[in-house]
């Protein structure tokens, strides 16, 4: 479904991911993208141009969120849009009639009459009576796929061949459905190859006797921003309740489903993913728009991050970044090489489990490791402790000789001290985040 657009929308995101900053430079040319895909799917033009206008707004305007990239907002923001532009909830059947009416209407071929089958399955799952009725007079071959359908769901059918009016056959299906106990009527009208007068006369006629729940207008996806325009005719000549559509399941670009509720402002309550009698699907904008960018993972990143800045809990993002990325073995190898933040008993208790970490390992003789190391660097001269670089053979032998370590020993320690920077640039940035966020940096915590 949609193969072709969400295959270019995620060639976007991928450049957008990484994106560390937002600004109107440097989104302008992914939104464009994102624009000429929408165009190509057959979107509406002005919708098209519309959604890029929100997007870019929101994108602009966002609040950044500390714990992931802007790329990946921009993601989510994007996604919100096109549930927007589908519909934002999904819709469901009005059906408080005593029997409730279904019109169902559309062009020749759109696939009113199998849609009517699958409805009516669907409608018998949720425990409801549902009956057919062939309302095309028209074509004879119409009436007989109708009563064929209707006996593969079984559900009865009122179908009454060389019939010249859809009033009387409207009539008399009521009477039908009151013996049978129907509580759902679903008439499949006559369909054009294109929507002209006549039809849309008797349509209107069968409206006002059945004044039905659900105008339901059935609309071939495949068909694309043409299927927009045929819809704003019958919504225009009908008032429809929403639309069905179908063949999604084949070649379709995806315009329809997104120019439909734009220019409707009706909903899209089904679609039809397939021939058979069970392809058809309760219409989601959600679950579509995650369908179509394919893009499930980051949106719902996103959306835990913003949950958790929302509420100002800073405290579950850090516990968050300590259970994630910042596991506790990781933070206990930086500490153990960090002699300046005290003393190691008082930070691990500290930390969430620290204390079961404590009961594990030999604080004591780390601590002595800290102060022999402590030892090492206070032999040094400033020169050689802002730059050990310059620490060649007899520099080294000075310093072990004046800490009483060996060589090799300092050797180790400043091999170790080397993986201690590195490390530190990480715990730098990690104190800046939580300071970011509020909370009190751990080092002044830690230092006692
Ligand atoms: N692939 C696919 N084909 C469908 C779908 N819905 C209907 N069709 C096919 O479209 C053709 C026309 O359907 P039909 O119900 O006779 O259309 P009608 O003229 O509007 O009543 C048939 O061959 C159906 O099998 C769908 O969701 N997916
Ligand atoms: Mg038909």
């Amino acid at each position: 479904m949609f193969d072709t657009l969400t295959g270019k929308l995620q060639k976007v995101f991928k450049d957008l991911r990484g994106l560390g900053k937002i600004s109107e430079a440097n989104i302008s040319d992914s939104l464009r993208e994102v624009r000429m895909a929408l165009l190509e799917a057959d979107v509406n033009y002005q919708v098209a141009r519309d959604f890029i206008e929100k997007v870019k707004a929101k994108s602009l305007g966002v609040e950044v969120i500390q714990s992931i990239q802007p790329g990946q907002q921009i993601i989510k923001i994007i996604h919100d849009e096109l549930v927007n532009l589908l519909g934002s909830t999904g819709s469901a059947l009005v059906l408080n009639g005593n029997p409730s009416s279904i019109l169902m209407v559309g062009l020749h071929g759109s696939g009113k009459t199998t849609t009517c089958g699958k409805l009516a399955r669907w409608l018998k799952k949720q425990g409801r009576q549902p009956l057919l009725v062939a309302a095309d007079i028209y074509r004879p071959a119409a009436m007989e796929q109708l009563e064929t359908i209707a006996k593969q769901v079984e559900v009865p059918s009122y179908v009454k061949k060389g019939a010249d009016d859809v009033l009387i056959i409207a009539k008399e299906s009521l009477q039908f459905a009151n013996d049978n106990h129907c509580n759902i009527i679903l008439f499949d009208t006559a369909g054009r190859l294109q929507i002209d007068e006549p039809l849309v006369q008797e349509l209107v006629r069968l409206r006002d006797l059945l004044k039905p729940q659900e105008i339901l207008l059935v609309l071939d996806a495949a068909t694309g921003q043409e299927a927009v325009n045929v819809a704003k005719h019958f919504d225009i000549a009908l008032n429809i309740s929403g639309a069905i559509l179908t063949k999604l399941d084949g070649d379709a670009r995806g315009g329809a489903a997104l120019s439909f509720k734009a220019v409707t402002n009706k909903p899209i309550k089904f679609v039809g993913v397939g021939e058979k009698l069970e392809d058809i699907e309760p219409f989601h904008p959600e679950r579509m728009a995650m369908r179509i960018l394919g893009m499930g993972d980051v949106v719902s990143l996103v959306e835990r991050a913003a949950e958790a800045v929302e509420e100002e809990e800073a405290k579950k993002l850090e516990e968050k970044m300590r259970k994630g990325q910042f596991t506790l073995e990781d933070f206990l190898e930086q500490l153990r090489q960090m002699k300046k933040l005290g003393s190691l008993e008082s930070v691990l208790g500290m930390l969430p489990g620290g204390s079961e970490i404590l009961k594990q390992t030999d604080v004591t003789k780390q601590e002595k490791e800290f102060k022999r190391m402590e030892g090492m660097i206070c032999a040094m001269t400033t020169e050689e402790r802002r730059n050990p670089a310059i620490l060649n053979a007899k520099r080294r032998q000075r310093i072990a000789k004046g800490s009483g370590v060996s060589v090799t020993e300092l050797n180790t320690m400043l091999n170790r001290f080397n993986q201690m920077q590195q490390m530190m640039k990480k715990f730098n940035k990690f104190q800046r985040m939580m300071a970011k966020m509020g909370k009190t940096p751990p080092s002044s915590l830690m230092k006692k």
